[in-house]
């Protein structure tokens, strides 16, 4: 049976749309989609330059099955409104909305992109990073049930959720786990994907590595990463591992054998297996499959 999966989200890039050698590296990087930033990482007075550049680079769009995304300048910004028009235009696979509160924000943006004549095939993003998003979250995320809303992903950001709250970003999380944990839930609920927030220690691999595999533990789709270092720990953490694959592959060729075929339950290695583990199964060895068409390695 073939089953429908997301397409991977293991790594996501933050790249600063004016950082040149940044941008002249990425056919060397292994991240599955890369987001340009047009806000946080971009001075005011090289918003317009930034713009330009991003312009170029669609124009000439590298081949290839890698995800491109914008970030924009938030829409009550003296930017956002032309980066969002102005990316309605681009061969951009989706633009990033950061700190939206309600669902009207989406709306609104949806509303800029139909009048800028944007294809369906642009999804919108949202970063969830302020206390009335996190209130709000259930509604928003629900969007990504009306395809007409164009809601794929939603992106934890930490950062100004802990400036906005007081709450303390510890390196273990721990007071911030409950927040993640909601949104995992909501953003299923709402069958969008749920990527964590970035870590900013990028040179501690160690302690990244951990947060990675915390974070798929959790329910989370991928990991949004700003340095060339964190990608492999991330797509490691959000691939299936080696033992996963040969658990799913046990399961499937199970409930293959002839006396077990009409089975709704089987017994495996001493554990109760039923027919939701075989759909969990194949959805593993589908997304292995996806991961190694997109990145040329067999598994
Ligand atoms: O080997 P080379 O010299 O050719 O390249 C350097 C460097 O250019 C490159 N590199 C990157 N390439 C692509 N994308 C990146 N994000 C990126 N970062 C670095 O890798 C080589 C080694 O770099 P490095 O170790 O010397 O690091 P740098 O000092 O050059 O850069 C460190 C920072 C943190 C400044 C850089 O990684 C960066 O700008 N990252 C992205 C920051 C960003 O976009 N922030 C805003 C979004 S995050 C957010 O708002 C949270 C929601």
């Amino acid at each position: 049976m073939s089953h429908s999966v997301p397409r991977p989200r293991r790594s996501v890039l933050f790249v600063p749309a004016t950082n040149e050698k940044a941008i002249a590296k990425l056919s060397q990087l292994a991240c599955d989609t890369v987001i340009f930033d047009l806000e946080d990482a971009v001075l005011p007075e090289h918003k317009a330059a930034a713009r330009d550049r991003l312009a170029q680079f669609f124009a000439a769009r590298p081949a290839g099955a890698r995800e491109y995304v914008v970030r924009i300048n938030g829409l009550k910004s003296a930017w956002g409104t032309d980066d969002l028009a102005a990316a309605g235009g681009w061969a951009t696979d989706g633009v990033v909305l950061p700190k939206i509160e309600t669902p009207r924000d989406l709306l609104e943006a949806n509303d800029v992109l139909d009048e800028a004549d944007a294809p369906d095939t642009l999804k919108l993003w949202a970063m969830i990073e302020t206390p009335r998003a996190l209130v709000n979250l259930a509604a928003i995320a629900e969007l990504g049930r009306d395809p007409a809303a164009r809601l794929s992903c939603l992106i934890a950001g930490l950062n100004d959720l802990a400036k906005d709250t007081g709450v303390k970003l510890t390196p273990d999380r721990r007071y911030l786990q409950p927040w993640l944990m909601q949104m995992v839930l909501c953003a299923r609920a709402g069958g969008v994907d749920m990527l964590d927030s970035v870590s900013n220690d990028f040179r501690d691999l160690d302690a990244f590595g951990q947060e990675c595999g915390e974070a798929a533990a959790m329910g989370f789709s991928g990991k949004t990463v700003i340095h060339p270092a964190q990608i492999g720990p991330a797509n490691a953490a959000f691939s299936p591992s080696a033992e996963a694959l040969a658990e799913a592959r046990a399961v499937v060729e199970a409930f293959a054998l002839p006396d077990t075929a009409s089975s709704g339950v089987i017994s495996l290695s001493g554990k109760m297996v039923e027919r939701l583990h075989l759909v969990q199964a194949e959805k593993v060895l589908a997304r292995a499959a996806m991961i190694a068409e997109m990145t040329g390695d067999e598994k």
